[in-house]
């Protein structure tokens, strides 16, 4: 397995799309454990950041390595989903204004979503303003329970406090909670923007959402 896993993440280095989900799906079919599969393709994505950081990588590169890890994703997403999940809760999803990172992001929508949690992804490039009118409608639309914002750019991470205070602006702070992660974000940083919770991954950010939701006050009954 340590081969087809070696050849794995080869392929996505590369942006062999082909090469990458048959690798997937051999090593599904041999037994390896989803979570396992997926630690390959995200060791992968870290090894192109470093060819990109000393120059070996440029955009287009990383482009198409980012495109061979979607398709991967794509093949294992039936098996990092739980059949028959609950409806867990409403979270809009969405990289912000600025930021075209969108792998991390998916994760988190892909794993909430495996958990039985409904998923409203708004894309990449999400502008405070479009967060704000996206809850708006959620919330006269019957609720929504969670934000949930990536950036993966140092120079991003700005509009997850610009998309908070637009919240608060809007009337709407207290009707949300809002969890915010990506590569440069921190604990210490959502504190700062006076968000509700961080997760530095998708697995941990499943349990912050539980978490939150369960410590959220009742619904008050109807008078
Ligand atoms: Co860009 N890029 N990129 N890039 N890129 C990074 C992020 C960078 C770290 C590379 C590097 O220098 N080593 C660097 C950022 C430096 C910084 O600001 N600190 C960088 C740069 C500089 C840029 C450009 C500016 C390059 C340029 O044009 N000169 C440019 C910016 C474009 C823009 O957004 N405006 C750019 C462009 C791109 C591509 C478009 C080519 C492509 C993205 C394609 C796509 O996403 N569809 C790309 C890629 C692929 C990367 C790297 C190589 C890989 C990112 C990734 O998908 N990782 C990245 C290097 C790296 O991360 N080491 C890099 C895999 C993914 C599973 O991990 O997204 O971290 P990640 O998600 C994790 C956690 O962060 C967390 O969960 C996931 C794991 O479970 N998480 C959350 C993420 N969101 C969360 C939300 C949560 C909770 C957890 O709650 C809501």
């Amino acid at each position: 397995m340590d081969e087809l896993f070696q050849q794995l993440r080869e392929a996505v280095v590369d942006g062999a799309t082909s090469e990458a989900t048959a690798a997937v799906e051999q090593a599904l079919a041999g037994g390896a454990a989803p979570g396992v599969v997926l630690d390959q393709l995200t060791a992968a994505m870290a090894e192109v950041g470093r060819l990109f950081e000393c120059g070996d990588f440029y955009p287009p590169e990383m482009l198409i390595a980012a495109r061979a890890m979607q398709a991967c994703l794509a093949v294992l997403k039936p098996h990092l989903s739980t059949a028959g999940a609950q409806a867990a809760g409403q979270v809009i999803i969405g990289t912000v204004q600025g930021d075209l990172h969108d792998i991390g992001k998916n994760l988190v929508g892909l794993m909430l979503e495996g958990a039985g949690f409904q998923i409203h992804d708004l894309g990449t490039g999400v502008p405070p303003a479009k967060f704000v009118a996206a809850i708006q409608a959620a919330l006269e639309a019957g609720g929504v329970d969670i934000l949930a914002l990536s950036a993966l750019l140092t120079t991003t991470m700005p509009h997850m406090k610009r998309t908070i205070d637009a919240l608060a602006a809007a009337g709407l702070r207290d009707q949300i909670k809002v969890i915010v992660g990506g590569a440069p974000v921190t604990a210490h940083f959502a504190e700062q923007i006076g968000a509700d919770g961080y997760a530095p991954d998708a697995a941990r950010a499943v349990a912050m959402v539980r978490g939150l939701l369960a410590h959220a006050p009742e619904a008050k009954p109807a008078a």
